[in-house]
């Protein structure tokens, strides 16, 4: 295992080595990472890097391509089949690029898209001054309600009729309450706009029918693959058959050259793994895992965006504790919990501080994890902000969630078979 990067490569053997220690050893919280099954891993280490494939199957710009073709199908069948699309482009490298490439396909330069807040929400590449969305396009936005922190449909209509859009982003990653995608259509119709649909954190409730689909509301849909999808990293988009061609073009040759057939090969795999029955009861457990560490957080006085959560994140207000999200962050990060600092909606602080904290629940789901855990975690972390000035308390914290991490192994038996040919190595 890793043994040839190890023997020509021990600077970067040594950094992936600790990565997998780390990843071991602490709790992942960050809502928006997952640990991809050894299925997803073996392909994604596999010759079909190699591989130059720009085009898409049966009508390449390279020779040589019938195998990467057959991979590149599979992906394409599954990711239709689990969303119920018409057509989908399993290209993008990134969510952002699958984003980029949907605005392309669908709109020309200067051309008007209303995206949600980041701040109350929604994502970079919907509309942030400094994204290229809002360098090339014209950006109107729209945010949550100020009372009830959730996204109200008629606030959305009055903005969109009063600025008429060409394209209304729907989607968001740090919103903790479901989206009903057909109102959004209803908005979308009656001021002549494209709907698009970006979800990339609900992916993977969405193909397990645990949250309403945007495919049949919607002109596009985009999403990352590596979140609550459990994928390799990347993106794709999901269209009706109208938007196929443009979709297409966009992408290859509109943004990207040659896929990544390596990290095709892992979408498809992913994919596959989704189709399977079980994956519904892991993103029930994931949902139920979250609904757990909410109740907990409120248990203990913090305040959550919204109330509390109906998906895999949420979104928790620290001032109740006297630290900003940033120093939540670094507290946490002492006690081995991963999470990331988040503004909250309409926070007084800026982005690189911040009012709160996201947390998600995919990862420790996919390490075995329940509401007994989610449970014991909201307690220490409660606890490490309280006593944030307590060395000695944070020190038995953090043995807890080592005890927890060793308990749930991210993948059973990696370390140990590492560290035996480590040890083998040395002899
Ligand atoms: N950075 C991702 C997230 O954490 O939600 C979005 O791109």
């Amino acid at each position: 295992m890793l043994s040839e990067l190890r023997r020509v490569d021990r600077d970067v053997y040594e950094a992936v080595l600790d990565e997998v220690r780390r990843e071991q050893t602490d709790i992942e919280l960050i809502a928006s990472e997952n640990y991809v099954s050894l299925a997803v891993l073996d392909a994604q280490g596999t010759v079909m890097t190699n591989k130059y494939a720009e085009g898409y199957p049966g009508r390449r710009y390279y020779g040589g391509c019938k195998h990467v073709d057959v991979v590149e199908t599979l992906a394409i069948d599954r990711a239709k089949a689990l969303f119920g699309a018409e057509h989908a482009n399993v290209q993008p490298h990134s969510g952002s690029q699958a984003n980029m490439a949907a605005y392309f396909a669908l709109l020309k330069p200067g051309d008007r898209i209303l995206g949600m807040h980041l701040d109350q929400g929604g994502h970079l590449s919907h509309g942030h001054p400094k994204n290229f969305s809002s360098k090339v396009f014209d950006i109107v936005r729209y945010g949550v309600n100020r009372e009830t922190e959730r996204i109200e449909v008629e606030e959305v209509r009055a903005i969109a009729k009063k600025t008429r859009p060409d394209l209304i982003v729907v989607g968001a990653s740090s919103y903790p309450r479901k989206i009903d995608f057909a109102p959004f259509a209803d908005v979308a119709r009656e001021v002549g706009a494209f709907l698009m649909a970006d979800i990339a954190h609900i992916a993977g409730p969405v193909v397990a029918g645990l949250h309403p689909n945007p495919v049949p509301h919607c002109d596009v849909v985009t999403t990352t693959t590596h979140k609550t999808l459990r994928g390799p990293r990347g993106g794709i988009i999901l269209c009706k058959q109208e938007h196929a061609k443009k979709v297409d073009s966009a992408v290859f040759p509109g943004i990207q050259g040659g896929p990544l057939m390596h990290v095709i090969a892992g979408k498809a795999v992913a994919f596959n793994e989704a189709l399977d029955p079980w994956f519904v009861g892991y993103q029930g457990q994931i949902l139920a895992n979250a609904r757990a560490l909410a109740e907990e957080l409120l248990a203990h006085d913090f305040r959550l965006v919204t109330g509390g959560t109906d998906n895999h994140l949420i979104v928790a207000d620290v001032r109740s504790h006297e630290v900003t999200g940033i120093e939540a962050t670094h507290i946490l990060d002492r006690i081995g919990i991963t999470v990331n600092n988040n503004q909250i909606p309409f926070d007084p602080l800026p982005p690189t501080k911040s009012s709160g904290i996201r947390l998600g629940t995919a990862a420790m789901t996919t390490r075995g994890m329940k509401e007994a855990e989610m449970k014991e975690l909201g307690r220490v972390i409660a606890s490490a902000l309280t006593h944030s000035d307590d060395a000695a308390r944070l020190r038995l914290l953090r043995e807890e969630t080592l005890d927890l991490a060793d308990r749930f192994p991210v993948y059973p038996g990696v370390l140990r078979r590492l560290y035996e040919q480590e040890r083998s190595a040395g002899e």
